[in-house]
């Protein structure tokens, strides 16, 4: 069968169930898009700049509604999209990146777009190819997506030579798609025992959830109820077990965590890690030390004795092993009379903490605890919230309770901002019936603001609250104390209502507190009708969140004492000085 390369990634495409394309055309992919127009299950959206395509990309497969895809231009298409494709690989998050590539039939050097990109990209893919000829493009872009998908997700690069594309060629026997097989798990029945017998064993079990335990909240909370034991989340995994249960304890561990989840594992004797990797966010900075008794569950078995010894590592999908885990768990006779106490314990600091909040004067700004309480009455259980990268992540990950698996997604171990306002567009494409909203810093709003018009464009309606304090916070902040000055994280005036007008949303003010039920309601009236509208929050940013006094204690307890000494004397010295 005689057919071009474009036709061919089109066909692959649509039978993986591709349902968007995210890029820019130019010369080395006009071909692949002229094919994708035309195709009844695919659309291709043009977005601002590549990297906001990747964000755009990243959210569609977080959602769990399909895996995102790219079609962008060789070179800077691609150093563009880098920022995304590195957060999908930090994050474990399936991506298939389609590319065009320089012509390989004219023997010429200095092609537009010609450099090395698979070098470029090796450290943050997991598998790159470049077609050779027409026959491997059906196959090599299954395999691609297998590689995707199987094992810890990750993103994929192909590479389809323009002249491959432009021309017709022999594409040999065409394959049937064949859906990838589920992984189940490799721990072995012994491990999965010995697990079960220091869980039992434990006077004060407790469990850590990740990002990769997102598909296996049943399993959770009936491990968690048996047992009695709190639950705490990463940022990423925030949505992996839901707040409205009584033995949810929230975000993070140890000092950087909030007050029910470090009280909850004070004295924890066996903690079971599942689908985390305890890297630098949800341990506050490595502030948090776990119990000997460390089982630790995950797909990929390299993060095991990455950062903390396990004493059993069980190798598989979460879902496989926590649901092989609880078949030999069986009653647990404490576990009742623990979940009692616990659950009291971890109620009583919740309420304390949203009160420290609530009577936190915000003088005259938007209290945040006030602001969230506002958004959570209002967004349905199963609304997506997708945060950015700064002070008002952490600000929605202490203070946002998340109640279904998958409603909460944030730029984690990559930590690349402008990722919230093209995410928020990305899943709202991938779930139209869900609503979607995004909490977004005023300085990563410049970094992909404009991709705004591409909600427009592409009919989203979404909501953007865009925590408006005038500074990089989650910098600033640490900046003040050792340095007494906020070298360069001071932002110029932005007009805000200007960059919404310029991009066709609608523009929403909330000045105060007095604004906020009323702007918070209207904002999600307009993204129900289809409109995306910007919410211009004058947000409070005088208290600080556990998490950031907790990380700054932590390292500062790092340092020797006379380099403790040195850099106190710094802070003093300028606090005189200025
Ligand atoms: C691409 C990128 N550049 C720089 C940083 C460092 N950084 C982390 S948070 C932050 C501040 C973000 O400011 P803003 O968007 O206003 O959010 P806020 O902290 O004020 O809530 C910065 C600069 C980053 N994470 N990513
Ligand atoms: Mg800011």
């Amino acid at each position: 069968m005689q057919k071009s390369a474009a036709w061919l990634a089109r066909h692959a495409l649509e039978k993986l169930g591709i349902r968007h394309t995210f890029g820019i055309p130019g010369v080395h992919n006009t071909e692949l898009y002229d094919q994708i127009a035309a195709s009844d299950s695919i659309t291709p959206v043009l977005v601002a700049h590549e990297g906001g395509g990747a964000f755009m990309a990243d959210a569609v497969s977080r959602t769990g509604a399909g895996v995102g895809a790219l079609l962008i231009v060789p070179a800077a298409g691609v150093t563009h999209a880098a920022s995304g494709i590195g957060e999908a690989f930090l994050d474990g998050i399936p991506m298939l990146v389609i590319c065009g590539g320089i012509r390989r039939d004219l023997g010429r050097a200095y092609q537009l777009h010609d450099m090395d990109q698979h070098a470029l990209l090796a450290p943050i893919t997991k598998g790159r190819w470049r077609v050779e000829r027409h026959a491997d493009v059906v196959p090599v872009i299954y395999e691609a997506y297998r590689i995707a998908t199987q094992g810890e997700p990750g993103p994929v690069f192909v590479e389809i030579p323009v002249n491959l594309q432009l021309m017709p060629g022999d594409a040999g026997d065409i394959p049937d798609y064949v859906p990838v097989a589920a992984t189940g798990h490799r721990a072995s029945g012994a491990d999965i025992e010995q697990a079960a017998l220091l869980l039992r064993s434990a006077a004060r079990p407790g469990i850590f959830c990740g990002w990769g335990a997102v598909d296996a909240t049943a399993e959770l909370k009936t491990i968690a109820e048996t047992l009695g034991a709190p639950v705490a989340t990463t940022l990423q995994g925030l949505s992996s077990f839901p707040a409205t249960h009584p033995l949810h304890a929230g975000f993070a561990l140890g000092p950087a965590a909030v007050p029910a989840s470090e009280n909850a594992f004070r004295d924890c004797d066996c903690l079971l890690a599942v689908g985390t990797r305890f890297a630098e966010i949800p341990t506050g900075s490595y502030g948090y030390q776990p119990p000997a008794r460390l089982i630790h569950v995950d797909i990929n078995p390299r993060v095991f004795n990455a950062n903390y010894p396990a004493a059993v590592a069980l190798e598989g999908d979460a879902r496989a092993v926590l649901s092989a885990l609880a078949a030999v768990l069986g009653p647990v006779p404490a576990g009742p009379a623990r979940a009692a106490r616990v659950s009291q314990q971890i109620a009583t600091d919740k309420a304390d903490y949203r009160n420290q909040w609530l009577a936190h004067d915000s003088k005259g700004r938007v209290n945040p605890q006030r602001f969230f309480d506002a958004l959570r009455d209002r967004l349905p259980d199963d609304g997506i919230v997708v945060a950015d990268d700064g002070n008002h992540t952490f600000l929605a990950a202490e203070l946002m309770p998340i109640r279904a698996p998958r409603a909460f997604f944030s730029p984690s171990d990559f930590n690349s901002m402008g990722y919230c306002i093209p995410a928020v567009i990305g899943a709202k494409l991938a779930r139209p019936d869900r609503t979607v909203v995004g909490i977004v810093g005023d300085g990563a709003v410049r970094m992909t603001g404009l991709e705004m018009a591409t909600a427009v464009a592409q009919q989203a309606g979404v909501a953007w609250f865009v925590f408006n304090d005038g500074e990089l916070a989650q910098i600033a902040q640490a900046q003040e104390t050792p340095y007494n000055r906020k070298t360069c994280t001071v932002l110029p005036e932005l007009d805000l209502e200007g960059l919404a007008c310029a991009n066709r949303v609608g523009y929403r003010l909330m000045r105060d507190d007095g604004d906020i039920e009323r702007v918070i309601g209207d904002a999600l009236a307009c993204a129900d009708r289809g409109e995306p509208v910007l919410v211009d929050v004058r947000i409070d940013y005088t208290k600080r969140t556990r998490f950031t006094a907790g990380v700054i204690r932590t390292n500062l307890k790092r340092f020797g004492l006379a380099d403790q000494a040195r850099l106190v004397g710094r802070a003093l010295w300028r606090r005189l000085t200025g």
